[in-house]
């Protein structure tokens, strides 16, 4: 519609303006779902989330265990590789920090980089210092609801821009991995499922690393 149009375009140009649109990308006010494979069911009597690798006691929790965590808000702009980027996107969720802050999760010094397992064997991989900043949260809810099957019911990995930190790196959105289950520490770098089919293995979207 054309009323649509110009809402999109007068609000590109303010993005534009204030510095937030990345190189290559243009601005959506759709939410676009995107994945390899199908969406899977969620059962929360089975559901676990685990965590192993580079850490003194791996463990698993399951649904109700996960639901009690300590819980945080983000704002974000995240940008996807195919040229998509929604502005200040609101997620709320369990932030990796406040674990490891709380010692939830003990990490041993060897852990270096952090693997996202999601089902079906999804997986992403990041740095620890990308997993631990301010701009990357396990997300239940997006927009105040709670995570709609096809964005990554009920856990996702949300990586993105937050509006006047240029201190943190911003990863493409495909580094959120949706339907979480897990996070694996490792010492050394493995790369994830869209990473082995080539796409760039930081993805930074200010330097336009798409592809590997
Ligand atoms: N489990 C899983 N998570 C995934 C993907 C996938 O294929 N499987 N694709 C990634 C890609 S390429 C993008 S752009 C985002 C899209 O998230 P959305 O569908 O909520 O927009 O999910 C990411 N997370
Ligand atoms: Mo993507």
């Amino acid at each position: 519609m054309a009323s649509s149009f110009f809402e999109r375009k007068k609000r590109e140009d303010e993005i534009k303006r204030e510095g937030r649109l990345p190189p290559g990308q243009s601005l959506t006010l759709k939410f676009p779902v995107l994945q390899y494979g199908p969406i899977p069911d969620f059962d929360p009597s089975t559901w676990t989330f685990e965590v192993w690798g580079e850490v003194e006691k791996p463990f698993k929790l399951t649904w109700d265990e996960f639901s009690q965590l300590p819980r945080t808000k983000r704002v974000l702009d995240i940008h996807c590789v195919t040229s998509w980027s929604k502005f200040d996107t609101e997620w709320e969720g369990v932030s990796v920090r406040d674990l490891v802050d709380s010692g939830v999760i003990q990490l041993k010094p060897s852990a270096k980089y952090v693997i996202q397992h999601a089902e079906f064997g999804f997986t992403a991989n990041l740095p620890l210092s990308v997993v631990m900043a301010d701009n990357f949260l396990m997300a239940t809810h997006y927009d105040g609801q709670p995570l709609p099957p096809e964005h990554g019911a009920p856990l996702r990995g949300v990586v993105g821009a937050i509006k006047d930190r240029s201190d943190l790196m911003v990863p493409y959105f495909w580094k959120g991995a949706k339907w979480l289950r897990g996070l694996q520490f490792t010492a050394v770098d493995r790369r994830g499922f869209w990473e082995q089919a080539g796409y760039h293995n930081e993805g930074d979207v200010w330097k336009e690393e798409r592809y590997g």
